[in-house]
C-alpha cells in the first residue's frame, strides 16, 4: 500500500511547504514508496525506505556517500544521482514512526521503461550499469557494507525456499505445484553457483545489485541511458549479479508482471546487445575466469528471482508488495518461463 500522506515533519526537514507541495506516487518498485514532489518550479523524488527490508538504512546512506565521493573526485563529469541534503545537512531523515526518508533531484528528461523495444536500449542500459562498476573498480571496498546480508546468495535463497515449503499453507502448495517442481528441477544451478563462488574466480566489486531494466533512466528523446537509480543495494557483489539481472529483464519483450506466458520469448539479439553493452565497459576489467561466467549470470539471476517470488508466495506475500492475489505466484511462473527459454537457447541452441 502506498502511504497517502507524507509526514509534515519530513517535508519541513527539507524546507518544503506541506501546504504548497504537489505530491504524486511514482515508479513501480516492489519495496520502497516513491513520490514526485513539486513546489513552484522545483521537482524532487521523495522516498520512504522500507525499514523491514533495509534494517540498516544508515548503511545504505553511507555506501552511497562513499561512492558519490569517489565519483566526484575521480570522474567529476559522471552523472550520479546523490541525495539532496536536508536543512540539517543529513542525507536521511526519520519520521515520528522511525521510517527513513530521503530526497533526490528529479531528472526532467529521464524516463524509466518496464520492458525494452530496441536492442540499442539494451546495449545502453548494460553499458550504463557496467560504466558504474568500472568507475568504482578503483574505489576501496573496505568501508562498503552489505545493505542486505546474503542478498544474492543463491545457496541461502534455496534454503529459504525449502523452509517455505515446510511451512506453507496446503492451498498455496497446491496452486504452486508446477513452479515448485521447476524450482527443484533447476536446483543444479545452486550447485554451480556454490562451486563458482568457492573457486574464488570472481572478484568482489562494487555492484548495483538491482539492475532490472526499470532501474536506469533513459533520455526521453533518445535511446541514451542517463543515470542509474535505486541505489539501496549498491554494495560489494559479483559482476554476474548485475549482468545477470540485466539479461533477465531485457531478453523478454514483456516484464516480470506479464501473466500471459505466451508473450514471453527469448530475444537472442537483445541478449547479445546486453552482453556487448556490458563488456564495452567491463571487458577489460574482468579477468579471463570472470569472462567465462558470463553465460551463467543470466541463468543464476533468473533462477534466484523465480525462487524469491515463489518463496514469498509460499510465505503468504510478506516481502514484495502485491496488488492482487496470486501476483507473486504469477511472477514466479513468468520467471521460470524466462529461465526455461534462456536455458534452452543459450545452452542447447534449441
Ligand atoms: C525489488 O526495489 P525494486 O522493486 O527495484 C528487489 C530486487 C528484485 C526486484 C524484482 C531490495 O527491486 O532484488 O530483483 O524487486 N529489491 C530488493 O522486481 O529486494
Ligand atoms: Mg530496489
Amino acid at each position: 500500500m502506498v502511504a497517502t500522506n507524507i509526514p509534515e515533519e519530513i517535508l519541513q526537514a527539507y524546507n518544503l511547504n506541506p501546504h504548497l507541495v504537489k505530491i504524486v506516487p511514482l515508479g513501480a518498485g516492489h519495496i520502497n514508496q516513491t513520490f514526485k514532489v513539486t513546489e513552484d518550479s522545483h521537482c524532487y523524488v521523495l522516498q520512504r525506505i522500507n525499514k523491514q527490508v533495509f534494517t540498516k538504512p544508515e548503511c545504505v546512506a553511507e555506501n552511497i556517500r562513499l561512492v558519490a565521493n569517489h565519483l566526484a573526485k575521480n570522474f567529476p563529469d559522471y552523472f550520479f544521482l546523490k541525495p539532496v541534503l536536508s536543512v540539517a545537512g543529513h542525507d536521511l531523515e526519520f519520521d515520528r514512526d522511525n521510517h527513513p526518508w530521503r530526497l533526490m533531484p528529479f531528472v526532467e528528461n529521464g524516463v524509466t521503461k518496464e520492458a525494452l523495444t530496441t536492442e540499442q536500449e539494451a546495449f545502453e542500459a548494460a553499458r550504463g550499469f557496467a560504466g558504474l562498476t568500472r568507475r568504482l573498480s578503483t574505489c576501496s571496498l573496505e568501508n562498503m557494507k552489505p545493505t542486505i546480508e546474503r542478498f544474492h546468495d543463491l545457496t541461502w535463497r534455496v534454503e529459504q525456499f525449502r523452509e517455505s515449503i515446510v511451512e506453507a499453507e496446503q492451498s498455496r502448495l497446491e496452486t504452486a505445484a508446477e513452479p515448485i517442481a521447476l524450482a527443484k528441477q533447476f536446483s543444479f544451478l545452486a550447485d554451480e553457483y556454490r562451486a563458482l563462488i568457492d573457486s574464488e574466480d570472481l572478484q568482489l566489486r562494487i555492484t548495483h545489485n538491482d539492475t532490472k531494466i526499470n532501474n536506469i533512466l533513459f533520455d526521453r528523446e533518445a535511446d541514451k541511458a542517463l543515470c542509474v537509480i535505486d541505489l539501496d543495494t549498491l554494495m560489494p557483489g559479483y559482476f554476474i549479479y548485475d549482468l545477470g539481472d540485466l539479461i533477465r529483464t531485457c531478453v523478454s519483450p514483456v516484464s516480470e508482471e506479464e501473466r500471459d506466458l505466451s508473450k514471453i520469448v527469448f530475444r537472442k539479439n537483445f541478449y547479445d546487445a546486453v552482453v556487448n553493452g556490458y563488456l564495452t565497459e567491463m571487458g577489460n576489467v574482468l579477468s579471463k575466469e570472470e569472462l567465462s561466467a558470463v553465460s551463467f549470470s543470466g541463468l543464476m539471476m533468473t533462477y534466484i528471482m523465480a525462487l524469491r517470488f515463489l518463496t514469498d508466495y509460499l510465505k503468504g506475500d510478506v516481502y514484495y508488495s502485491v496488488h492482487y492475489d496470486g501476483q507473486n505466484l504469477n511472477r514466479a511462473k513468468n520467471q521460470f518461463t524466462v529461465l526455461q527459454l534462456l536455458y534452452d537457447e543459450v545452452h542447447h541452441g534449441k
